[in-house]
């Protein structure tokens, strides 16, 4: 065949068929938009991380974050013999103590806090096992007896007689930065006359004792064969397990409707509506106990620690802290020169317009030779005997 045989191309077909050009143009058109696609999205992420926002890139390669080698927890182990009487198994562990609340000073910083297990009375003491105490030993409270001249200097002698504070409201109402506006020193007043040489404890054997120094609760906790709880185990406790929840049952005042403590409504501290059914003391076990197990772990009548009162907590570089006991000495800023012991719980006269400390990540404090109206106690005993400061 000689090349003249070769048809020649047309105007048409000089440069091949059309679709082939037709193809190509679309699949370099396809190409060009994932090109364009793709850069867009590469500017977008470098524009999210720039922005700080959680991206893609952040996810595939993570921030370092500081991981706790500790969380809370409840210990699992169970207590070697049955319950005593009248006291439940507090199972110990790890949990966040204290708060960050910032009108709570002396409550923070939270921190982890370890425990050993060991058992806790289920109620506060009360007048019938006190009476009990004190009908085996003949033991006399330091309210019943004279204060001595040398333990009070400058006291005026008149002042000197065997007696303790008691809430005495005023009739008008008052400005809530002087407490000695509803608080008095009645002589007479006393465990078996709470408020006063007049009153009485009859008919309330069940009613928590009140009027107790920090020595007459040791003393009872001795003769008991047991032992003022520390301010970490009373916290633990009155958690019942929940990890930092506002109240001991949860983080509402009220549950299901229920009120859950004696605490205070209306006007403090001239009216007490008592609209939780208790305008005064109640007598133990009246309001739903908690996880643990323990009754009036809020409000009722506050409860002595064995922990001095500082307004900071001494805590571990290496939490969590281990069965911590408090400090060695008190120190209390706003009173210097008065020995104080930790009291935790709060009482019938906590109100949220005055006093929020039922809540039990908040802390109280007292002399420890005062007694008052709406003080109580009640005890602890290890599983295991260990080293706690008298
Ligand atoms: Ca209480």
């Amino acid at each position: 065949m000689s090349k003249l045989n070769v048809k020649q191309p047309t105007e048409s077909n000089r440069f091949g068929p059309l679709w082939i050009y037709v193809l190509a143009f679309g699949f370099g058109l396809i190409l060009l938009l994932i090109v364009v696609q793709r850069m867009r999205s590469d500017a977008s992420l470098l524009e999210m991380v720039e922005q700080g926002e959680s991206t893609v890139a952040k996810s595939v390669e993570p921030s370092p974050v500081p991981q706790l080698t500790v969380e809370p927890g409840i210990n699992t182990d169970k207590p070697s013999h049955d319950a005593p009487a009248d006291m439940v198994w507090i199972p110990g562990g790890t949990f966040w103590m204290g708060g960050n609340d910032a009108s709570a000073q002396d409550s923070t910083p939270a921190h982890l806090v370890y425990l050993d297990g060991f058992w806790m009375d289920q109620t506060e003491v009360t007048n019938r096992q006190f009476a009990a105490f004190v009908k085996a030993t003949g033991y006399v409270t330091v309210a019943e007896k004279t204060p001595k001249a040398e333990d009070y200097p400058g006291a005026p002698p008149e002042n000197l007689k065997a007696g303790s504070v008691v809430f005495t409201p005023p009739s008008e109402p008052v400005p809530l930065n002087n407490p000695l506006a509803w608080w008095s020193f009645v002589f007479g007043a006393n465990w078996k006359h709470p408020e006063g040489p007049d009153s009485s404890i009859e008919g309330k054997d069940n009613y928590p004792v009140v009027q107790v120094c920090y020595e007459d609760a040791a003393a009872f906790a001795k003769w008991a064969g047991k032992r003022l709880p520390t301010e970490a185990e009373w916290e633990f406790a009155a958690r019942g397990g929940l990890d930092r929840k506002k109240f001991v049952w949860g983080d509402s005042i009220t549950q299901d409707g229920k009120t859950m403590m004696n605490s205070w409504q209306g006007r403090f501290p001239v009216q007490n509506l008592g609209l939780d059914g208790f305008p005064k003391l109640a007598p133990v076990a009246k309001f739903p106990p908690n996880a643990f197990g323990l009754y009036d772990t809020a409000g009722n009548a506050w409860e002595w620690c064995s922990d001095w009162y500082q307004p900071q907590y001494e805590v571990s570089a290496t939490p969590p802290t281990k069965n911590p006991q408090g400090p060695s000495t008190s120190y209390d800023p706003s009173e210097p020169n008065v020995k104080k012991k930790v009291q935790r719980g709060g009482s019938f006269l906590c109100t949220d317009e005055y006093c929020t400390r039922y809540l039990p990540g908040s802390r109280g404090k007292g002399a420890v030779d005062t007694g008052t109206t709406h003080l109580s106690f009640r005890c602890v005993m290890s599983e295991k005997p260990r080293d706690v400061k008298p």
